[in-house]
């Protein structure tokens, strides 16, 4: 429809409330919260990441806070803004993230995945994948989450680009993956990462790609469980925790196996609500539950990480 209005490029990713609301925030708390661009989308969106800080000058151990890697995944961003300005409101106030930001950074990634999410507004609510080109298909997009280098094109990827898990040409072919792992990797001190998805009430630790056992599967579990019992206790939300492996299905390729393997010890995948009454099309007066329910969780494992 917008196609033949000849409006196809009327949303820009700056439209989007989302993206005024990450420059608000750096605005309104400039000694706690910046923007920092870190890279630049297939067509050419600014990524953009929140960075949480109250030291100076050194690579303080960090956390990173993934959201919309998929694009229909709605709650999953929206989760993350509210987050953004939970943590601005309630440093100096809740003693949790204080104490957290006293010995670590923050850094928010809000909207992964900025064309699909500008498609989703415009074109197909239900889309998935980046909006790369494949060459000599006409097929659109790769699954940002088998993109990444850990077991790429391994078990529960495909290598068809018409599929909705597609993995690409290569490993970190899509420049929204790119972005995220040289950020990550010139930063050299990330000790958590946290990739928010939505549906199914899940809390995943690796491995996706075997279902063998990750070495730190036992602590994971334990920590796992314990922010679920904690975001459970505000509205009764259940979560299901586990591998990924185990908890879902065998997906290689994916954010958490590659922060795991790259000696990020603390990697965890929530899929937020619901169990699938209305999947992506979650209702709006569930969002704020929802954010507020996995900000619980999210504390809990943050707590864990500042004391380990
Ligand atoms: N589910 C995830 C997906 O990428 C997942 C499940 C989580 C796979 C973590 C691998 C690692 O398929 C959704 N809903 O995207
Ligand atoms: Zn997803």
């Amino acid at each position: 429809f917008l196609e033949s209005q000849g409006l196809e490029y009327s949303v820009t990713i700056e439209d989007l409330q989302i993206y005024h609301e990450m420059h608000s925030i750096a605005s309104d708390f400039p000694d706690l919260a910046s923007r920092v661009k870190i890279g630049h989308s297939f067509e050419n969106r600014s990524i953009y990441v929140l960075k949480f800080s109250t030291g100076k000058g050194r690579q303080r151990p960090a956390i990173w806070l993934n959201a919309g890697l998929h694009s229909r995944e709605w709650v999953s961003q929206a989760t993350a803004i509210w987050t953004a300005r939970k943590i601005v409101s309630d440093y100096g106030k809740d003693s949790a993230i204080t104490s957290i930001l006293e010995k670590m950074d923050i850094f928010l990634l809000p909207v992964a995945n900025p064309d699909g999410y500008v498609y989703t507004h415009t074109h197909n609510r239900f889309w998935r994948k980046t909006r790369s080109l494949n060459p000599g298909s006409s097929c659109i997009g790769v699954d940002p989450n088998r993109n990444w280098n850990a077991s790429f094109a391994g078990e529960g990827a495909s290598s068809n680009p018409c599929s909705e898990v597609y993995h690409g040409l290569h490993a970190h072919s899509e420049v929204e993956v790119k972005s995220v792992v040289d950020f990550i990797q010139e930063h050299g001190n990330f000790k958590c990462f946290i990739d928010l998805h939505s549906y199914s009430q899940l809390l995943m630790y690796p491995y996706g790609y075997t279902q063998k056992k990750a070495p730190d599967a036992t602590e994971l579990d334990k920590v796992a469980k314990h922010a679920a019992k904690v975001l459970a206790s505000l509205s009764g939300t259940k979560y299901q925790v586990g591998s990924t492996s185990t908890t879902v299905y065998q997906a290689s390729g994916s954010s958490i196996d590659w922060a795991y393997n790259n000696g990020i010890k603390y990697a965890f995948t929530f899929e937020l609500r619901d169990t699938g009454q209305y999947g992506f099309l979650l209702p709006a007066d569930q969002i704020i539950p929802t954010a507020e329910e996995t900000w619980l969780g999210l504390k809990t494992i943050m707590e864990h990480v500042r004391d380990h």
